[in-house]
């Protein structure tokens, strides 16, 4: 976001804004010249993550100073009761807190919630429980072996932590690309309007949550949430507790010329994320979610003129090669 002159008292950012610029001088006349060398690049993820911790806490603590009539710390329970809800951010839970919701169910018998709000509070306790490992390959078999009876070119590759090897994983990432050459919009078109609305059928998707098709607001994607089918093999049995809990899942889609780029976005994790597309920047080029750039034309204040030329989107480690970073692994990409 940016400063546009307008006051510290008008502008939220302002106090962010004037400690990043501290930082910034500091590491100026520092002469630190961080990030020159893949040895050295290694060190960006910690960076990374003190800034986002710092940048965290300033906004935080000073939206909480004006919290007047509530007596709340960054670490008051109920805030971080209602931030754990999906879909739910800083400006949202504070509101309520303003509103003087205290709990839950305040939330469910006084606040006007949103349709995507009421399955957040329903489906709270499922949604913050993380995923064993086993549960994913169901949903990893269960998905690719529907999906191959519609169409065999489609291919699902799980991202996110899972990709990076976790025990568990707060919600499935599905990369959808196809084997063959496609557009996104061909790839959209099969799943949203076949393989998507099979799998409500099919009783896998509970419901859909949010749909996003900007390119810029990052890519397209699709997010809902679903639940495995009880175990075909012990039809009279009760299904175990796991296969009735309601999981997030999230479809990304990508035509076959950007995988590469959307495997490493998709993969992250988001410090790693930050960290190599800072590199990128730092080597004159850009990392995006559809592929790596150089020349990007920049007009006044950093913003963008054009893309640039694309040197590499579908192979991610010839992105790795061009951006001069040693291969990582998946598992290796941890911050
Ligand atoms: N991502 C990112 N920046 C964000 C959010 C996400 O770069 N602000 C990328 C990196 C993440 C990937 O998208 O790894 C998937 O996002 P998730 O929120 O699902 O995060 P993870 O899968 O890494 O963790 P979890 O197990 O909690 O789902
Ligand atoms: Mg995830
Ligand atoms: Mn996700």
């Amino acid at each position: 976001s940016s400063n546009d002159g307008k006051s510290g008292a008008s502008n939220p950012n302002a106090r962010t804004i004037e400690i990043l610029q501290e930082m910034a001088n500091y590491y100026d006349t520092t002469k630190d010249h961080w990030l020159t060398t893949s040895a050295e690049a290694i060190q960006i993820p910690f960076i990374g993550q003190r800034l986002a911790d710092k940048i965290e806490e300033i906004v935080w603590t000073n939206k909480l100073r004006r919290l007047d009539n509530t007596k709340l710390d960054a670490n008051d329970e109920t805030l971080q009761k209602f931030l754990q809800m999906y879909g739910v951010g800083f400006a949202q839970a504070t509101r309520w807190i303003e509103q003087g919701h205290r709990s839950l169910n305040d939330l469910i018998t006084k606040a006007s919630l949103t349709r995507n709000q009421k399955i957040g509070v329903a489906h709270y306790d499922d949604f913050n429980t993380r995923i064993p490992r086993d549960e994913m390959q169901q949903h990893d078999r269960y998905i690719r072996d529907f999906a191959v009876k519609i169409d065999k070119t489609l291919h699902f590759t799980i991202g996110g932590s899972y990709r990076r090897g976790s025990a568990d994983s707060g919600d499935i990432d599905f990369i959808i690309t196809k084997s063959e050459p496609a557009s996104l919009d061909t790839i959209r078109t099969i799943m949203v309007d076949t393989i998507i609305p099979r799998l409500f059928d099919a009783g896998y998707l509970k419901c859909g949550l949010a749909t996003t098709s900007s390119r810029e607001s990052g890519g397209s994607k699709w997010h809902g949430a679903c639940c495995l089918p009880p175990s075909p093999s012990s039809p009279t049995s009760t299904p175990e507790p796991a296969q009735q809990i309601w999981r997030r899942i999230d479809f990304l889609f990508v035509p076959p010329a950007e995988i590469g780029a959307a495997l490493i976005y998709f993969t992250g994790n988001d410090i790693f994320n930050r960290s190599i597309r800072l590199l990128a920047s730092k080597k004159g080029m850009r990392l995006n979610q559809r592929g790596l750039w150089k020349d990007v034309m920049r007009g006044p204040r950093r913003s963008k003129v054009n893309e640039g030329t694309l040197v590499e989107g579908k192979d991610e480690r010839v992105i790795f090669e061009k951006l001069g970073v040693p291969w990582r692994e998946p598992w290796e990409r941890v911050c």
